[in-house]
């Protein structure tokens, strides 16, 4: 019988290509050849869609050159641009149906780009649409990851403990700053300076500011809203950073070893360079009780079926200083190289990062299309 076809669709527009680019490199390399043919897609800087050649090691970070689509694309004879134009919002099909087309030959896809249109639900919609399964999460966990807001109040339906938080909507800036400035100030007074404020939908820690006292607060509201009209602002949680991974298995959802994130001194907090770069500072497994630890991967897969997740999420904690866990947010498309947490906590619990990418197509073709 022909092998199954797995579409690794990768780089993208958003400041993260280059990591998506090595991201998934690693996959490619990981693969069970035996098993599946590969089609690397690789979605250019600026929103084109092509076929790249199959080359993992080109997708590598050489010295100080920075892979990325184009450079993979443009110096590759085999490959093909598809006529597709995504500069401006919407998809514009060259030629219609052409990108569905190419995902039409394909059993599975796995998609690796971050941030709007990537991990938001868009990307999910078009797979839907195109009728070919997918790695991961669907349109509505990915669309619940991306939001800030509705994230916090999923777990809060559910019962999973989250901290305080404010939300400031567009129009409520727009017709009364003042008021929602004061709304802001009125939450830092009773849950105390330092506040986080941050963009609702985006990726990392992009736009967010640690707001030390009412001085900074109107160039945090403004950095925040050039990512995203809707902010969210949250109180300074003091605990240990804790991360546990979930994995869909045969039988379902399964958490893995957790891991902790130490404090890092440099940062404010764990920001954008951080949370992918050193990624490899994170102690597997976290130095816990084993009363903690049942306790954190017991909230991490009830937090994978709160957003009705699927194939993997990483979910991210505090411990308090009060012994319990808060959740702080999921993330459906973690970092994803061998050496980030995910993977590692997962290595850690017995899972090789190759069990790990086969587990993940698995899962997926175990699903159809449509309602699941
Ligand atoms: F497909 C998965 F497994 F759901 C998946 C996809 C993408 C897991 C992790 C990622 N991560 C990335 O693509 C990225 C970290 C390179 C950018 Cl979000």
């Amino acid at each position: 019988p022909r092998k199954l076809r797995v579409a690794v669709v990768f780089g993208g527009r958003s400041s993260e290509h280059t990591i998506s680019v090595v991201t998934a490199g690693a996959v490619l390399r990981a693969i069970d050849r035996e098993k599946y043919d590969v089609l690397p897609i690789g979605i250019t800087g600026d929103g084109r869609w092509a076929l790249t050649a199959d080359e993992p090691d080109r997708m590598a970070i050489q010295g100080r050159e920075l892979p990325s689509v184009e450079g993979l694309a443009e110096s590759d004879e085999g490959s093909v641009l598809l006529p597709v134009d995504q500069g401006n919002r919407e998809v514009v099909y060259a030629e219609p149906g052409a990108v569905p087309k190419a995902l039409g030959e394909v059993d599975v896809v796995f998609p690796m780009l971050h941030g709007p249109y990537g991990e938001d639900g868009t990307l999910q919609g078009l797979l839907e649409l195109s009728g070919v399964p997918y790695v991961g999460a669907g349109v509505l966990a990915s669309a619940v990851g991306m939001d800030k807001e509705y994230m916090k109040r999923v777990f809060v339906s559910f019962g999973l403990p989250v901290g305080p938080y404010e939300v400031i909507r567009p129009r409520e800036w727009e017709k009364d700053p003042a008021a929602a400035r004061k709304k802001i100030v009125d939450f830092a007074g009773e849950h105390g300076w330092p506040v986080f404020v941050k963009p609702a939908r985006a990726g990392s820690s992009i736009g967010i500011s640690k707001v030390d006292d009412i001085s900074g607060l109107e160039e945090a509201i403004e950095e925040a809203r050039r990512h995203d009209p809707k902010i969210v602002v949250e109180a300074l949680l003091r605990g240990r950073e804790i991360e546990c991974g979930v994995l869909e298995f045969e039988d379902g959802p399964r958490a893995s070893v957790p891991a902790e994130i130490p404090p890092v001194s440099t940062h404010d907090f764990y920001d954008f360079e951080a949370k992918y770069i050193d990624s490899a500072d994170g102690v597997v497994p976290a130095p816990l009780t084993e009363e903690q630890t049942e306790r954190v991967r017991e909230l991490a897969v009830r937090a994978f079926e709160a957003t009705s997740c699927e194939g993997l999420v990483r979910a991210d904690f505090f411990l308090l200083d009060s012994g319990e866990f808060v959740i702080n947010e999921i993330n459906t498309m973690p970092g994803f190289t061998p050496i980030s947490m995910y993977p590692r906590m997962w290595q850690e619990s017995g899972v090789s990062y190759p069990e790990l990418v086969d587990r993940l197509i698995q899962a997926a073709l175990r699903r159809s299309t449509g309602l699941r």
